[in-house]
């Protein structure tokens, strides 16, 4: 499988689609819609979106009834990409190459374009039952868990951990801890809400919230990994952050090495179960590859 050409197909069928759902670059009021644009087209990986519909196809989905709430999620993904960049948060100037959205738009339309892409996605992904008018109980169920991942015992509570946690010296679990809810939370949703509608059983798609959930810590230790020995060009934004902010990471608590085998442990349990859970594992050997050997 040429995993090159399955991400580049990958990610022009969700910009289409999110071209198509979002309301226009110059839409009414015009800042707030150009700022939102700014974000949300400026070169993300659209890892979680691929994530979602590997996880629907892999579990026998067809079609394209997966992409509203690919994007949705996508959608959530880029607010807390915008928030975090803020002063109040990480205080970062550029991210995907690009100036911050506060850098270009000022803080306060940067906060207002957070808040607009979480509502609109909550939005999207109630509309999305217009897509499976049998299944209103499912959609209800989506939209629930999307606020659980994003929500303060996922996306906000890690990332009050991690404020918490700066200048402080805590321990490899808490790490995990604060890694998981963070970020592992919002990669696992792709995966159950793909398996959910593929209308997988529920067996299935609590075995698809715990792969997704090795593959987000393994993301993330390798976000961390990327922080100390990555290129500045290729991932378009400074190194060495985590170290100039006194950040707890896995590198930062058992070095390079044992945290790039801790990633590649994880992502090997990972193919591993998924083998056993869906029908084709195929494309999943090849993204849990690109996870921690990525160099963006
Ligand atoms: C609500 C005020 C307020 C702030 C929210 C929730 C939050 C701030 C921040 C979320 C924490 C966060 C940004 C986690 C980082 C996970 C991570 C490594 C993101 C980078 O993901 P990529 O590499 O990004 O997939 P691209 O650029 O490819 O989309």
């Amino acid at each position: 499988m040429d995993i090159t050409a399955y991400f580049v197909q990958q990610r022009q069928r969700i910009n289409l689609a999110l071209k198509k759902i979002l309301p226009p670059e110059d839409g009414f009021p015009q800042k707030i819609h150009a700022a939102v644009h700014y974000s949300i087209f400026s070169g993300g990986k659209r890892l979680r979106p691929i994530l979602a519909i590997a996880a629907f196809e892999s579990c026998g989905g067809k079609g394209d009834a997966i992409l509203p709430i690919a994007c949705s999620i996508e959608l959530i993904h880029t607010y807390s990409l915008i928030h975090d960049d803020l002063p109040a948060m990480d205080n970062d100037d550029f991210r995907r190459g690009k100036p911050t959205n506060h850098k270009i738009f000022g803080e306060a339309i940067a906060i207002l374009a957070g808040d607009a892409l979480l509502t609109y996605a909550f939005e999207l992904a109630a509309k999305s039952a217009e897509m499976y008018p049998n299944h209103a109980m499912m959609t209800s169920q989506l939209v629930a868990r999307i606020g659980r991942a994003a929500g303060i015992v996922g996306m906000i509570g890690g990332q009050t951990l991690d404020l918490e946690a700066e200048n402080r010296q805590i321990d490899l679990e808490r790490i995990r801890t604060i890694h998981e809810m963070k970020t592992s939370k919002m990669m696992a949703l792709p995966l159950t809400l793909g398996a959910m509608l593929a209308h997988a059983d529920p067996d299935v798609v609590e075995r698809m919230d715990s792969i997704g959930m090795k593959l987000g810590l393994a993301f993330q230790i390798a976000d961390d990994i990327l922080d100390i020995c990555g290129d500045e060009k290729k991932l378009g934004k400074p190194v060495g952050s985590d170290v100039a902010k006194n950040k707890s990471t896995y590198p930062a608590a058992i070095g390079v090495e044992k945290s790039r085998q801790a990633a590649k442990r994880l992502i090997e349990e990972a193919i591993e179960s998924l083998r056993e859970t869906v029908y084709d594992a195929t494309a999943w050997i090849e993204i849990g590859k690109f996870i921690i050997e990525r160099t963006y």
